[in-house]
């Protein structure tokens, strides 16, 4: 009988409304159960006084890679979890890869739940990376998965080892619109960055800067444009994720005021920074290679500014880190992409670390004064909730609302750095999500 907590003299937020001071929120078996005015305390109550706090949902990461064989310096879940949930995020949705040489995926999935289980801090999901969507696959093991609440897949356009053909791409967007799985598409045109990429290499050009010149905003451009051209021939839902450039983003635009169901979703890196960075410093001119992500960092400011219209005005659906680091230094202090002196940057793993930073950068935008970026509805729709919802966790995450899990964040936006905000989730154990 009774809660278990209660918190109190906080001010809730979530993606509909700010309720007004005075609203607590009882906590019962890791549930919230009730919101209200002087909820009444048990004995066995435990009070979690959020004084000066705004209280929203647990930030949901839709967009992580941990454990993953093509990134052995990367995050694995217990390191990768402990920085989510130092930066407010209660809920990570990671990638569980498949090989091309593999006609089933079932392993697969199995292998990366053992990767998983009884290391995370916070709870988590996996989306289904298909390199080699068979036919079996898509209609005998994908039903199973879907039962299992894998209930989304990333598509890849480019990278050797995993991209897929228009054919396949459009025979995976058939199976979703019959299954109802979400499809996620890592949206560069693959040939277009290998012409580039020979002719920079010929040419001597391989520093960490050139990745850039590599894989310019016509490939994301072409290829965003044809995966909503096949979308819309098959009526299929699809996300485009980190998307990085304004040319491609008003592909989606332009799908979405013709009413057609294109989401996107865009990272923190194309929010705040440029190529330039990929220069390095006068010191250590390979540390640029700590900024190779793809798509790549974009040279024009006006791309950066692009992106927070697309947050504000609802062109993005979520705003998820696509967390992949590696370690800058190896053993040996050897560095990848750098060899008897020479750099070379398409040996340089991919990706920047984000899941502990993204939370936080986005709320110091966020807000109702003259400089804020988005609203604080809007931050939380970008963060929790609209990727719980796009996931198949609505109703569970995303939300602070009774029969809802209890991932909290108290944030202090008046306090200093770095004591702002208390991420709780502690009250129902880190489950995996969806009942695989
Ligand atoms: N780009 C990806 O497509 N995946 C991981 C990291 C990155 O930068
Ligand atoms: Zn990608
Ligand atoms: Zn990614
Ligand atoms: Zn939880």
């Amino acid at each position: 009988m009774g809660f278990d907590d209660v918190v109190t003299n906080g001010i809730v937020v979530t993606a509909a409304e700010t309720l007004p001071l005075g609203i607590e929120i009882g906590i019962k078996d890791g549930k919230i159960s009730c919101l209200g005015t002087s909820l009444p305390r048990f004995s066995h109550t435990q009070i979690i006084d959020a004084k000066g706090g705004m209280i929203t949902p647990g930030g949901v990461d839709s967009h992580v890679h941990f454990a993953q064989d093509n990134s052995p310096t990367g995050d694995n879940f217990t390191t990768g979890s402990r920085s989510a949930i130092a930066g407010g995020t209660t809920t990570v949705l990671a990638f569980a890869s498949q090989l091309k040489t593999e006609d089933s995926v079932l392993p697969c999935i199995k292998d990366y739940h053992t990767r998983a289980a009884d290391r995370s801090y916070c709870d988590y999901g996996f989306h289904l990376i298909l390199s080699n969507p068979t036919p079996n696959i898509m209609t005998s093991e994908m039903p199973l998965l879907i039962e299992q609440g894998i209930t989304s897949v990333k598509l890849y356009m480019t990278y050797e080892p995993l991209k897929l053909g228009d054919s396949d791409l459009l025979n995976v967007l058939m199976s979703a619109r019959e299954l109802g799985f979400t499809t996620m598409v890592h949206a560069e045109n693959s040939d277009i960055i290998s012409l580039i990429t020979d002719r920079l290499e010929a040419n001597g050009h391989t520093a960490p800067y050139f990745h850039a010149t590599s894989r310019p905003q016509i490939a994301e451009n072409e290829a965003t444009y044809r995966i909503i051209s096949l979308a819309e021939l098959t009526s299929t839902p699809i996300l485009i994720v980190h998307m990085s450039s304004e040319i491609a983003m008003k592909h989606v635009r332009k799908a979405q005021t013709r009413m057609l169901p294109i989401h996107a979703e865009t990272c923190p890196q194309y929010l705040f920074l440029l190529s330039e960075r990929l220069k390095g410093s006068e010191k250590d001119q390979f540390s640029g290679a700590k900024c190779v992500c793809s798509p790549p960092l974009r040279h024009d400011p006006k791309d950066l500014e692009a992106m927070w219209r697309g947050i504000a005005n609802g062109t993005f659906t979520t705003f998820s880190s696509d967390h992949a680091p590696s370690t800058y230094d190896h053993p040996g202090g050897k560095k990848l992409g750098l060899k008897d002196g020479i750099m070379r940057y398409k040996n340089i793993p991919n990706g920047v670390p984000g899941v502990e930073t993204r939370i936080p950068l986005l709320f110091n935008h966020a807000g109702s004064s003259p400089s804020s970026r988005l609203t604080l509805q809007r931050f939380v729709q970008l963060t929790s909730s609209d990727p719980a919802k796009l996931y198949g966790l609505e109703g569970v995450k995303g939300n602070i609302a009774p029969g809802y899990d209890a991932d909290l964040v108290i944030w202090y936006p008046d306090r200093d750095e770095g004591e702002e905000l208390a991420a709780l989730d502690g009250f129902e154990g880190k489950d995996c999500v969806g009942s695989g």
